[in-house]
């Protein structure tokens, strides 16, 4: 990447805006349209927060918003070091295929202090905090710029790049068969890329999910409603997973991922799953909601625990004290370390059906060592 700002000035088509972005010209926000389908898009339109995104990391000091039809973020100015957005709800970006996504994000704030309007990936939907790699503009005390981190615990690495506008398009795309991500201002792939991360599965997490966010992360900055949001989030390209996903639905409310009839709770035993330890064998306790009674439970469907997508080996159900019905599977504790090749805590899933064909699924985090 070229550090010297160069200084061309471009009339974006429809906002009649000047940029100056991270290979030249290019990274305004066009608040465009698609002409091909994509696989998940969000305009924020709706002014509410629907069942695509779940918030994350929200508290009284930070919010994400979704108001004046676009994803909005605000602060105080003792907030620091949060990261708080939009997560997917329940499903994932799959890393055993290319994908391709990108947002328009939008930062002007002028008080000389610390803070970035950014989207990424995480492994982990519950602090996405810890474990990310992310991409976004803002500000790093009097210098505006763009700016990308890849956080796996106490590893980190990061860059910045002047910036001359407070909008940009920005880009992530992914490179299955070569294990490469990209991020750019311009578009996907390598011929536009700032940024070229090798090996990227390879080094962070292996090839688990992984969830999208759009958030902000600050440093002592208030940010007043109107300042810093992002909008247009499309991902042209890519296989999302879900266990809650209905395959034959497209419902655009939801950009065609739809939640599951019935969310439960899962427990698995035991929680911390040691690959050394003897026996093949991982519990899981799912507990249904209270309307469902025993004689709705289907004995000849087999749920399904991912990672791995591993179809229980053994069921059963019965009605626990409280009167809701549970259901107790086991899976092969080989195939789901064959699916999880790195160690550490992380999400799984439990999927099923009951006898009328309503769907559940619910998940919770294990321990992997
Ligand atoms: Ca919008
Ligand atoms: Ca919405």
């Amino acid at each position: 990447m070229s550090r010297n700002v160069i200084l061309l000035v471009v009339v974006a088509v429809v906002a009649g805006r000047v940029s100056i972005g991270l290979k030249g010209p290019g990274g305004v926000a066009r608040g465009q349209t698609t002409t091909s389908t994509p696989v998940i898009q969000d305009n924020f339109d709706d002014n509410k927060q629907g069942t695509l995104w779940t918030v994350f990391g929200s508290g009284t000091s930070a919010k994400a918003t979704e108001v004046n039809k676009r994803l909005e973020f605000t602060t105080t100015a003792d907030a620091n070091e949060t990261l708080v957005g939009y997560i997917g709800n329940k499903w994932w970006i799959d890393p055993n295929q290319d994908f391709q996504m990108k947002v328009d994000l939008y930062f002007n704030v002028s008080r000389q202090s610390t803070g970035w309007v950014t989207f990424g990936l995480t492994p982990n939907s519950s602090t996405p905090k810890d474990r990310h790699v992310m991409f976004g503009i803002g500000r790093f005390t009097s210098f505006e710029n763009y700016w990308w981190q890849l956080k796996e615990g106490y590893r980190t690495r990061t860059d910045f790049a002047s910036r001359g506008w407070p909008s940009a398009t920005l880009y992530i795309s992914y490179d299955y068969w070569n294990d490469i991500l990209y991020l750019s201002d311009i578009g996907y792939g390598k011929e536009e890329a700032w940024q070229i991360l090798y090996d990227f599965v390879q080094n962070n997490w292996g090839r688990v999910p992984m969830y999208v966010f759009i958030g902000v992360t600050t440093e002592n900055l208030g940010i007043a409603s109107g300042s810093v949001y992002a909008d247009n989030f499309v991902i042209d390209k890519g296989r999302i997973g879900s266990p809650y996903q209905s395959p034959d639905s497209n419902d655009p409310d939801n950009g065609g991922v739809i939640i599951t009839d019935l969310v439960t709770t899962l427990s698995i035993v035991p929680s911390t799953i040691q690959r050394k330890a003897s026996g093949d064998r991982i519990t899981a306790l799912v507990g249904l909601p209270k309307e469902i009674v025993l004689a709705d439970w289907c004995s000849t469907d087999v749920p399904v625990l991912s990672p791995g997508g591993i179809s229980a080996g053994v069921q059963g159900a019965f009605t626990w004290v409280d009167g809701t019905v549970k259901i107790l599977a086991s899976f092969s504790k080989t195939s789901f370390l064959e699916a999880v090749t790195r160690d550490g805590e992380m999400e799984v899933h439990i999927t099923g059906k009951l006898k009328d064909g309503r769907t559940y699924a619910g998940d919770c985090t294990v321990t992997v060592e």
